[in-house]
């Protein structure tokens, strides 16, 4: 246990004391270097070293950091010396490059060099030599040679981050050690620029800043912003070279997918004037793009083909548990006309809303539904209601006269000194005429007849409005 933890302790210390000091790093401009002269390792070993220290093999790309490093190998070293640096043509021969992909364009070849010796020289180290030719200069070597080497990393640690969010808005924060040597960053000097490169960039003012933990962190909303959009954090003025360690990009920006639906609504009702329209609600694994859906939006297309917004629901009005049934009434439509009909369903955030999804055609009525439409819903109760009232009314005047009718019925079968008329008499004769007392004033028996005078005094008079076949009843006693 004991010596366990001794083993701990030293392996910590030693990890430690491998990480080079402040003062062994030298500072030209915006960079750090710092020259190995003792681990004697590989080309990806030495870079494996430098990525340790937070940094890469040196970037040479101008006479000045070529100067700069050669007074660190001077006077030349005995015996002589090359340093691994950031440049190599192991990708295709002849064509180096830098370790950050970019082509190397500098030249800081010694003489004769490179000259890709034994067709085996694919990597570069800088000399520390007594000859004035090879001194500071370049040379092409095999990567498995065991060298020195000269890393370089920013002044600056940036900490550049974003929070994901709905395409065309980003939200960012970039930290930066507040102290930087004698210098303390205010706020105005941690800053982000939008663009598509360092050449079109559009600067962003920081929305809040702090500082924690010994950094300054500055946060930023952008409002506007392209999905093959950089965004760059940098210290100060944004460098416009090819390569710079007072900035740090981002790209490409991680933004949600939107979502969309696979499958368009249908429709459960057409009027003249609205229409009612249902779809499914979005679930992942049926739909694309990403949650969570919080509404959706309906869109109506006229013939002219202009997509107009015709309202929207919350995605927790629906009937259902796991995919609900939406449904809503599309109002204000034209009579007979014809539209397209499409939903989106729109996730949390702004700029949440996704495509159309597949749409359906559907023709307004022009017939009855144009009247109640244009009569209102409350007028419509109304009307329903007098049907209503008009329709008991004449359940009561019917049963009225049926009952007035059987009253009539039982009064004729009750009357007396009735009997059959003879076969073929003529009903119009006087002596089979029914005297008032036997029925009321407005009764006679005569079926299919209507007499002409109502008063028993005077002689009455029939007119046949059917025929007389149909008389039943006479009195016989008169
Ligand atoms: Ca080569
Ligand atoms: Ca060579």
């Amino acid at each position: 246990m004991f010596v366990g933890i001794v083993i701990l302790v030293l392996n910590v210390l030693r990890s430690v004391s491998s990480q080079p000091s402040a003062d062994e790093w030298y500072r030209l401009d915006d960079a750090l270097y710092l020259v190995d002269n003792t681990s004697r390792l590989n080309y990806d070993d030495a870079q494996s070293q430098c990525l340790e220290y937070g940094a890469n093999l040196a970037r040479v790309d101008s006479d000045e950091i070529q100067s700069f490093l050669t007074t660190f190998i001077s006077p030349p070293s005995m015996p002589t010396r090359c340093f691994w640096i950031g440049c190599h043509d192991r990708e295709v021969e002849g064509q180096f490059k830098w370790l950050d992909g970019t082509q190397v364009r500098y030249n800081g070849w010694a003489s004769y060099q490179p000259d890709d010796h034994g067709e085996n020289q694919d990597c570069a180290c800088l000399w520390s030599s007594k000859n004035p030719n090879r001194h500071g200069r370049w040379d092409d070597n095999t990567c498995g040679a065991r060298l020195d080497l000269i890393c370089q990393k920013g002044v600056y640690n940036f900490t550049l981050t974003s929070s994901r969010s709905n395409p065309g808005s980003a939200y960012v924060s970039c930290a930066v050690d507040v102290v930087q040597g004698d210098q303390t960053l205010s706020p105005n000097d941690v800053r982000v620029s939008v663009g598509k490169n360092v050449s079109s960039t559009t600067s962003i003012p920081y929305s809040s800043t702090n500082v924690n933990g010994g950094l300054r962190n500055n946060s930023f909303v952008i409002d506007s912003i392209q999905d093959d959009d950089k965004i760059f954090c940098h210290v100060g003025k944004l460098a416009r070279t090819e390569r710079s360690f007072s900035r740090v990009d981002l790209s490409p920006i991680n933004f949600y997918a939107l979502p969309g639906l696979t499958s368009g609504p249908s429709v459960e009702d057409i009027s003249s004037t609205f229409v009612t329209v249902s779809w499914s609600s979005w679930i992942p694994c049926l739909d694309t793009g990403e949650g969570p859906v919080v509404s959706y939006l309906v869109y109506l297309q006229t013939m002219d083909g202009e997509w107009v917004e015709g309202g929207g629901i919350d995605s927790d009005v629906g009937e259902g548990d796991l995919q609900r049934r939406m449904e809503f009434v599309l109002t204000g439509l034209e009579p007979g006309n014809e539209y397209n009909i499409s939903v989106s369903a729109v996730r949390e955030g702004v700029g949440g809303e996704g495509p159309k999804g597949p749409l359906v055609s559907v023709t307004t009525s022009i017939e009855s539904g144009s009247l109640f439409g244009a009569l209102g819903k409350s007028n419509l109760i109304w009307i329903l209601f007098g049907v209503s009232l008009a329709g008991n009314i004449l359940l009561v005047v019917v049963i009225v006269i049926t009952c007035r009718r059987q009253r009539k019925q039982q009064k004729k079968k009750t009357l007396p000194n009735l009997s059959r008329a003879p076969s073929g008499h003529d009903p119009k004769d006087h002596q089979y005429e029914v005297p008032r007392a036997v029925g009321d004033g407005d009764d006679h028996i005569y079926e299919g007849l209507q007499r002409t005078e109502s008063s028993i005094n005077k002689e009455s008079s029939y007119l046949s409005i059917d025929n007389t076949d149909r008389v039943e009843y006479v009195n016989t006693n008169i």
